[in-house]
């Protein structure tokens, strides 16, 4: 970096000051647990904050709760997913609730490490996972889903446009078993984090851009 700096002069200070990926988290209200909702009212069925980062060929889908995933036995953590056709799914059902949480697939989480990737347009796209995946980690109050894009094929929208909503399940069937939906009717895109090959080549583009401009300087004088 040292020499990188030495050559490009201009950037040197930009260069050298520590480069923070920004991760953008939406928070979400503690205890709102949905008026329809009939389960456990646990700390780990109430979404604190989400966020959904991709990072080269890879998306993360993280959440923290109110309490240690894993205190409700059989929850589940389901990322509901819009590739481009999404529709409000939960509002034609009894009771309708979810309105503006549009999906038209879901990535389903369990604390075991097992899960799915279900594909409500293409079946033929449907997966299970087991805990050996590394799909699935989970640490005290928060639990995070690592898959391959191409494995969430696009109904339309560009990988970056995709919306993700989360909503814990107690055990049972229905709607009234859905506690919390983050955000509330609406649904987050993903941060993109460049992955450090791509940091490398844009610091070797300032490189090149530092050093014309040093060349400009010089054969102007
Ligand atoms: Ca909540
Ligand atoms: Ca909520």
């Amino acid at each position: 970096m040292t020499n990188l700096c030495a050559l490009t002069g201009l950037f040197c200070a930009a260069l050298l000051a520590p480069i923070a990926p920004v991760v953008e988290q939406t928070s979400d209200p503690a205890g709102d647990f949905l008026p329809t909702y009939v389960g456990p009212q646990a700390d780990d069925l109430d979404v604190l904050s989400i966020d959904a980062v991709i990072h080269g060929s890879k998306l993360t889908l993280s959440a923290t709760l109110a309490g240690a995933v894993g205190t409700t036995a059989g929850a589940v953590y389901v990322w509901g997913i819009d590739r481009g056709q999404g529709t409000a799914l939960f509002v034609g059902g009894t009771p309708s609730i979810g309105a503006g949480v549009l999906f038209d697939s879901v990535l389903v989480l369990r604390a075991d490490g097992t899960g799915l990737f279900n594909d409500f347009l293409n079946a033929a796209n449907s997966f299970s996972f087991g805990a050996s995946s590394g799909i699935v980690s989970v640490s005290g109050n928060s639990i995070v889903g690592t898959v391959a894009l191409a494995s969430i094929p696009s109904t339309g929208f560009a990988t970056i446009d995709y919306g993700y909503n989360l909503w814990p399940r107690a055990p049972g069937a229905g709607a009234t078993f859905v506690s919390d939906f983050a955000p509330d009717a609406s649904t987050i895109k993903a941060s993109v984090i460049p992955e450090p090959a791509s940091w490398a080549l844009m610091i070797a583009g300032f490189g090149i851009v530092g050093g014309a401009l040093r060349n400009r300087k010089a054969a102007a004088a």
